[in-house]
């Protein structure tokens, strides 16, 4: 251990713990940009957390380890001095450009002390705007790295790296252009970013203008005919955090309550296509467990998903199936063929529920709330655009860009009354919610699976190996001696991977042989699963993801239906409305719910 002294208090650390964590102990507060809690590495470049230590030298308390008797200073005139310095350099870098910037009012630049003082005259104006899905703002930059390090050592994708030198460094796609590097669109440089130099491509003022057209013109007769909302399962426990509530706070009731408030006339709930995901994809792993295990061979139109080789991998996560297609294309037969649940919804949508309503395909705009950047990739796709009938999903907006219409809106998520989602498509079981979580997926195809295979309900719903945010989890299930003939005790393994590096970590050894055989693996490009996506709120707190997990999972428990195909309107999806949808996994399944992948 190391006794230190900062400001003249005493703490003890173990030896090589930086200053500023002990400062952090001892409840001192350095503000710096270039750190991060949920970072393994900190660059130490933004000189912001810069202390005097014994002797006068100037650190970043970030970037340097304490030794035993160390005395820093962290006010002292020097310190003062030399941070106005950074700050002014930074400052007259950045353009000044705050009233149109995306992130303005949850920018750590912005809240740093010092920051709305001083002269700004003179300085650049905004930079251009941009159109890829995750649009760099060189301009803003603060070279401070976070980015860089979320894409390599995160994410272990490095498809960001610093170019250039001095005044002209900043984060760069290394590989060629953006489109054609490896980049999957996960959005975790941008969450990382602490100002608005990485963000997502805004999308909500489209979407404000479209609702505007429909407040002109009266309900269900403007620019766009019917506005349906539909949000994602992970929302629900984040937008109340982007709106200042504390992390985990749950805010359904409110968030349906404001949608409404903005003008959708329809407020749909992606858990229901997340229960209707796992019908079909559990109905696609039994179909390849059966043929696997030489029960019997896929159905006639089944479209051919039965025959698909194990293990099986989901597919609901848009950064995961772009790293398959741009980088593990070997594996693409293996991907479950099904839609993920938001294009399930907007398939569902702009069909089913638009015949009922006598609509076409086109009177509907269909704006989805999600945690994710890479969504916004995914409902573009060929292969999910109709056509003469334009995209099932015609809006995504991240949990941020929703907070921003809201702030806009002047739309007080906290204080209003509760409201339910619209129905047949605003029920979700708990099965459906857990989906926002690593190891979500799996446990509600389990849920299902088991039952369907063992023809009795799992003895535990929770399926505790698999939660939690360690990067690769592994269960296996038995079927009961009682299942029908051939299931009986039979095994499945299952795994789990959280965070694109560590799916690769699971695939090496996996292809190696260091991991036993898995008949179905889960893998979501964000670590923590979409709780963590690169859409959600910026936060500094480092239990962050566990508090929104813990909420995702209290939902699950106080839900009175906690299975997917326990869910009665996804029941009555099918058997109600046998001829729109049939069996799952039938024909008109098939080309409604299901896809093809790019290799
Ligand atoms: Fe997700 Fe999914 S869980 S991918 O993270 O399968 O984005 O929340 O909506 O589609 O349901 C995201 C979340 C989301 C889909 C579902
Ligand atoms: Fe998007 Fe979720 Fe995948 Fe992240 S884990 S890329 S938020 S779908």
């Amino acid at each position: 251990m190391a006794t230190i002294h900062i400001n003249g208090h005493t703490v003890s650390v173990p030896e090589g713990t930086s200053i500023l964590t002990a400062a952090t102990q001892l409840g001192i507060h350095i503000p710096t940009l270039c750190t991060h809690p949920r970072l393994p590495t900190t660059p130490g470049t933004c000189r912001l957390c810069l202390v005097e230590v014994a002797g006068g030298a100037l650190k970043p308390a970030c970037a340097t380890p304490v030794c035993h008797g160390l005395e820093v200073t962290t006010d002292s005139p020097q310190v003062k001095d030399s941070i106005r310095g950074v700050l002014a350099l930074l400052k007259a870098n950045h353009p000044a450009d705050c009233m149109t910037c995306d992130v303005s009012g949850r920018c750590e630049f912005q809240a740093r002390p010092g920051f709305w003082g001083g002269a700004w005259a003179g300085q650049r104006m905004a930079c251009p705007r941009q159109r890829p899905m995750l649009p760099m703002l060189g301009c803003r930059c603060l070279k401070c790295g976070r980015c860089v390090t979320a894409c390599g050592l995160v994410q272990e994708m490095d498809v960001l790296g610093m170019k250039g030198r001095s005044r002209e460094r900043h984060p760069a796609v290394l590989t060629e252009a953006m489109d054609l590097s490896k980049c999957i669109s996960c959005g975790q440089c941008a969450v990382m970013c602490p100002v608005g130099a990485i963000t997502e491509r805004a999308e909500w003022r489209e979407v404000e203008d479209q609702l505007d057209a429909k407040r002109k013109a009266g309900r269900g007769a403007g620019r766009a005919g019917l506005m349906v909302c539909v949000t994602a399962p992970a929302v629900r426990v984040a937008i109340g955090e982007e709106l200042g509530l504390a992390p985990g706070t749950i805010t359904t009731g409110q968030m349906v309550a404001a949608q409404r408030q903005l003008g959708f006339d329809y407020v749909f709930d992606v858990n229901f296509g997340a229960d209707l995901t796992i019908m079909e994809e559990g109905t696609e792993l039994l179909q390849r467990l059966r043929h696997a295990w030489g029960l019997d061979l896929p159905a006639e139109g089944s479209g051919g998903a039965g025959a698909g080789p194990l293990p099986m991998f989901t597919s609901c996560c848009p950064g995961w199936v772009t790293a398959c297609e741009k980088s593990f294309p070997e594996l693409l037969p293996h991907l479950s063929t099904c839609k993920s649940p938001q294009q399930m919804m907007g398939a569902v949508v702009k069909s089913h529920f638009a015949a009922k309503l006598g609509k076409r395909a086109q009177d509907i705009c269909l704006v989805s709330v999600m945690p994710c950047t890479a969504k916004k990739y995914e409902a573009e796709r060929g292969e999910m655009v109709r056509e003469g009938e334009g995209p099932d999903v015609d809006y995504v907006i991240t949990t941020r860009e929703f907070g921003r219409l809201l702030r806009e809106r002047h739309i007080p998520l906290a204080s209003l009354p509760e409201s339910a989602f619209d129905n047949p498509l605003g029920e979700g079981s708990g099965a459906g919610v857990i989906f926002g979580n690593t190891g979500g997926v799996m446990e509600a195809a389990l849920r299902t699976a088991y039952e369907l295979a063992a023809g009795q309900p799992l003895p535990k719903l929770e399926e505790e190996a698999i939660r939690g945010l360690r990067g690769i989890k592994q269960a296996t299930v038995t079927l009961p001696p009682t299942a029908p003939a051939g299931m009986a005790s039979r095994q499945l393994r299952v795994a789990v991977a959280s965070g694109i590096g560590q799916a690769r970590h699971l695939l090496e050894r996996m292809h190696t042989g260091h991991s036993p055989h898995f008949d179905f693996v889960e893998v979501m490009a964000c670590p923590g699963g979409c709780v963590g996506g690169g859409g959600q709120p910026k936060s500094a707190d480092p239990l962050v993801l566990l508090k929104r997990m813990g909420a995702v999972y209290s939902i699950d428990e106080r839900s009175a239906i906690r299975k997917s195909h326990e869910n009665p309107s996804i029941q009555k999806l099918y058997k109600a409305c046998a001829e729109f949808l049939g069996e799952p996994g039938g024909s008109l399944s098939h080309q409604l719910l299901h896809t093809t992948y790019i290799n």
